[in-house]
Formats: C-alpha cells, structure tokens, sequence
C-alpha cells in the first residue's frame, strides 16, 4: 500500500483566541484544493487543543505538542496521553528537538521513549521527532545520532504502526534554511534503511517519514518530490494560509 501523504501544522506556543480564530478560518475557507491523498494534522499549543477542535474543518486532525510520561497522577503541570485520548483527540507530537535542547527542558533521548511507548499504549499516535544539531552534520554524524534517537525507542517500543517520523535537521528548524531536496532524501533513506535493518523491512516500507525546518510554500513542491519525503512538519509556515499550499505539495 502507497504511503499517505501527512503534513502537519506545529503551532508551537503561539497564538491567542483572536490569533487561532483568524488562522482557523484561513485554514477552513481559504482556497483550498488539498484533496483527499493527504492527511493533515495542526498542534495548537495545549490549552487551545479543544478549542481549535471545535473551530477546525473535521478533516483536520488535532495532535497535542507534548505529553507526561506516564499516566495521571501527582505530576502538577502535566497532560497525560490518557486526558490526551479521553479528550477525543488522537495524536502528540514527542521528541521535538525543542524540547530536547531547551536548557529548562532537556529531554533526553530515554524521556521521548517513555513517552512514545505510554503514549502508544494509551491509543494515541506520534509523531516522533528526531534530527541532528548543525555541529553533528558538520563532523559527519547526521545517521548516527539519528539511529541513536531511534534506538533508544525501538528499546521501549515493538509496534510501530502508529508512529509518524518527522526528520527534522536541527540547523533548519525556524533558521530559513531548508535541507535541500537531496540532503532531506540521503537522510530519509538512511533512516528508512536503519528501520529495515533494525525493526523490518515491512516497518521501513510502510512508515511515514516527514521533513521539518525550515518547509514553506516554495520549498514544499521540490522537497515533496523526492521519494522518501512523506510529508512535512511545518512550524512558522503553519500559522499562515500558506499552509495549505505545503498540504497541496503532496500532488
Ligand atoms: C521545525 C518546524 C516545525 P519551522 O521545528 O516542527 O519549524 O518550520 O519553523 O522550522
């Protein structure tokens, strides 16, 4: 079975009422030929999941940015994947490289594990974040730290049938500069090759590997043609209408 295209929209921790209320209806009305070969999901920031839900074009599916690592409990300031799941929404976002190099976050590569595999087991679906630092591309390391990001869920996790890779080179996220169409393929295909030698040759064929950094309306087309690019994960182009027009890349 082909690959679905999938495109998602990270909002990251922007937006307000007015903000989402004009974005979403940019998103619900504009000019829009997206057509059914693509899947699209948007990550407002948490508070604002239920409310962009209920504004949102049902066809738009709604992931959440983060979740706890476990269930719930006394963990103050938490969301767990259960409230994630109960609350009708489907998807989270784990991994971001946000989150794993913000001095006051720093997740570490075991943290997004526990995570993905709580999340999994409590119905959800991730989409997992991983990528190399501007200074590992540079000495060479790019697959390596890819592999040992991914290592460190396939010790936690055996079915990935509900993970979304979204490959994301640390020096493109939110820089203006965008892997170009041939770095993102070398990477994709090296991570789908590192899927196929270490989970199964089936996993590598049917998972979804998306691009993030950097991904806009004129970089989409070239970057959307190479054939293991899947999608895109689009942060400061999604809280524009050119969002759609990344979504329409997949034609
Ligand atoms: C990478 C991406 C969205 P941007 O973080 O996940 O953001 O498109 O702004 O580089």
């Amino acid at each position: 079975m082909p690959r679905k295209f999938i495109v998602g929209g990270n909002w990251k921790c922007n937006g307000d009422r007015p903000s989402i209320n004009a974005l979403v209806q940019a998103l619900n009305t504009g000019e829009s030929a997206i057509g059914s070969g693509v899947e699209v999901v948007v990550a407002p920031p948490m508070l604002y999941g239920d409310y962009a839900r209920g504004l949102l074009r049902p066809d738009f599916g709604v992931a959440f940015q983060n979740c706890w690592t476990g269930g719930n409990g006394a963990f103050t300031g938490e969301v767990s994947a259960n409230m994630i799941k109960d609350a009708g929404f489907d998807w989270v976002i784990l991994g971001h490289s946000e989150r794993r190099s913000l001095p006051e976050i720093m997740e570490t590569d075991a943290t997004v594990a526990t995570k993905t595999a709580y999340a999994l087991k409590a119905g959800l679906k991730v989409i997992l974040c991983i990528g190399e630092t501007l200074d590992a591309r540079q000495s060479g390391k790019t697959d390596e730290v890819n592999a040992r990001q991914l290592a460190a869920v396939a010790e936690k996790v055996s079915d990935w049938s509900n993970i979304v890779i979204a490959y994301e080179p640390v020096w493109a996220i939110g820089t203006g500069v965008v892997a170009t169409p041939e770095q993102a393929q070398e990477t994709h295909a090296q991570i789908r090759k590192w899927l196929a030698e270490n989970l199964s040759p089936q996993v590598a064929q049917q998972m979804r590997i998306m691009y993030g950094g950097s991904a806009n309306a004129a970089n989409a087309d070239s970057l959307a043609k190479q054939p293991d690019v899947d999608g895109f994960l689009v942060g400061g182009a999604s809280l524009k209408p050119e969002f759609l027009k990344i979504a329409e890349s997949w034609k």
